[in-house]
Formats: C-alpha cells, sequence, structure tokens
C-alpha cells in the first residue's frame, strides 16, 4: 500500500496521499458512530472556535479532541496496523499516539487557518506526524485540507493573528510571496500523511450541503523525549502508555527576513502557547 512515490513525496514534500486506505464500508461506520456521538451531547474537549456566534454552524457541530481517551472506536483507529505500518515507514520508526480529533466541518463553517502543529504539540527532539482520514469526499468547494509544498523544511515559525471570519482558531503564520499553498482533494477513505512541521490548514466550506467530516491522529516520533501538556498520556502503537516530559509553553520560532532579495527565516522570536489548540 506503501510505495516509493509516498515516500518520496513525504521527504520532499512533507506530505503524501495514500488511496483508498479505508475502506467505503469502514468510513460509513465511523461517520454513523461519530454522527451519533454528536448528536448525543457535548463531551470533554469540544471547541466550537474562537468567536463562535449563536448562527456559526460549528456551534451544532463542534469539534471532537481526545476521543481515543473515551472512545473505543477512536483508540482502534488511532493504533490501526496501516496507520502504524504507514507512519513507521515515513518516520523510519515506530511512532506514539498523542492525539485523535474529528472535525465535522458541516456546510458554511469556517476552516483552521494555514499553522504547523508542531507549533502546539512542541515535540523535543524532533517533530510530530498527522494521519488525516476523509470520511467525506472533499475538494476546494467544502473546505478541503491545503498544504504548503516543501515547509516541513521550515523551522516552527513566530505566529500572527488569524481572520476570524474564514478562521475558527486565531493564529495563522505568514507565508513569503512564491510559497506553492495546494489544495489537497482526496476521497472518502484516502488517507493524507503529514509532517509536523508542514504549513496546512483549510478554507471556509463554501458548499451548501455536504459535510467534510475528518478523523485525524498526530503522532510524535518514537524517540521524542517531551511533548506539550495537552498530548499526555503518549501511547505506543500497542496501545501501552510511555512516560514523557512536558515541553515548555514557550519555545523559539522563525520569522521571515529578506537577504539579497531572497525572504529567509531567522529563528530569535518567541511562541508562547497558552492553550492548545489540538489539545
Ligand atoms: O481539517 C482541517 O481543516 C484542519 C486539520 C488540521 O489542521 C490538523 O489536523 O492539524
Amino acid at each position: 500500500m506503501i510505495t516509493p512515490a509516498h515516500i518520496q513525496q513525504v521527504e520532499q514534500d512533507g506530505y503524501t496521499v495514500v488511496r483508498q486506505m479505508f475502506t467505503l464500508e469502514e468510513v460509513e461506520t465511523y461517520i454513523d458512530h461519530f454522527m451519533r456521538l454528536r448528536r448525543q451531547g457535548s463531551h470533554a474537549g469540544d471547541f466550537a472556535g474562537v468567536a463562535a456566534t449563536e448562527s456559526d454552524p460549528l456551534k451544532a457541530y463542534p469539534r471532537m479532541i481526545h476521543m481515543h481517551r473515551w472512545d473505543d472506536l477512536s483508540l482502534q483507529w488511532m493504533l490501526d496496523p496501516r496507520i502504524r505500518l504507514a507512519l513507521t515507514t515515513f518516520l523510519g520508526k515506530e511512532p506514539l499516539a498523542v492525539q485523535t480529533m474529528l472535525y465535522f466541518k458541516p456546510p458554511g463553517a469556517r476552516g483552521q487557518a494555514l499553522h504547523q502543529d508542531n507549533y502546539y504539540l512542541r515535540v523535543q527532539p524532533g517533530t510530530c506526524m498527522a494521519a488525516w482520514l476523509a470520511l467525506d469526499d472533499c475538494d476546494e468547494e467544502n473546505g478541503c485540507m491545503q498544504v504548503v509544498v516543501g515547509s516541513h523544511a521550515w523551522p516552527v515559525l513566530c505566529t500572527i493573528e488569524a481572520d476570524l471570519s474564514q478562521s475558527f482558531t486565531d493564529v495563522t503564520v505568514p507565508l513569503p510571496p512564491d510559497a506553492d499553498v495546494r489544495p489537497v482533494v482526496m476521497k472518502a477513505g484516502d488517507v493524507l500523511f503529514f509532517n509536523g512541521q508542514l504549513v496546512h490548514g483549510s478554507y471556509p466550506n463554501t458548499s451548501t450541503n455536504r459535510f467534510r467530516r475528518s478523523l485525524i491522529g498526530h503522532y510524535i516520533e518514537g524517540d521524542a523525549q517531551q511533548v506539550g501538556r495537552w498530548y499526555h498520556p503518549a501511547l505506543r502503537m500497542d496501545g501501552s502508555v510511555v512516560e514523557l516530559e512536558e515541553s515548555p509553553g514557550s519555545t523559539q520560532c522563525g520569522v521571515w527576513v529578506e537577504r539579497d532579495g531572497t525572504p529567509v527565516i531567522e529563528v530569535g522570536g518567541i511562541n508562547v502557547v497558552e492553550r492548545g489548540i489540538h489539545d
């Protein structure tokens, strides 16, 4: 299922899509399950977004976070042997699992401004990697993922304010004028894998009747010693717990400067993460 082309794309571009990694039957099971959980009411970690109004579609369908801590199907998905094999191949060693999330992204919902996951996870040493399973076909109309090709080679950047009319989170990163921001068009059952330094996010769902649901796992490199406080306990891919240290809440970050007419990143700023949006 994982080909040399996938491995090469992860190395070169910072992401890849493994097509039809999950069957449509499995996808239906996840949709039924999470829609039922959502209808049952609120759960720990629900987050409708910064500046959500009563009419915000995310009020009715807030994102779920860390469901694997109380939902067995989420735990099984996070530790699924197919995901385990893919991540081990991309990272060169077994990862540790630290987070699950379910985005419903109903029609009209805002997206999540472009960001780097390691801004939140603050893995040391190394970085994180995400597995993003499409539960609906997704394209630009319903707010598919967007990635900045090759940005996994960047350090974590200092954040700036996001546009809250487009994003339910409040920080983003500045991009150079030639940044290659690409939509990732996917079918239900495809899995997008991406590096924790890769700048990514999504724009609003502009459709009138299409959800853009996704089931997401966040993983860290297996020899990491620290991760942000919202991601404990980390799990080995056999489900056993690993004790890790808590990484500091403020970390160094990069800013764009111009050198000989070319934008380059200089590390020297400080990012302070008060709350993990992936918490
Ligand atoms: O699904 C989205 O729109 C954004 C997801 C994301 O940024 C993430 O999984 O890190």
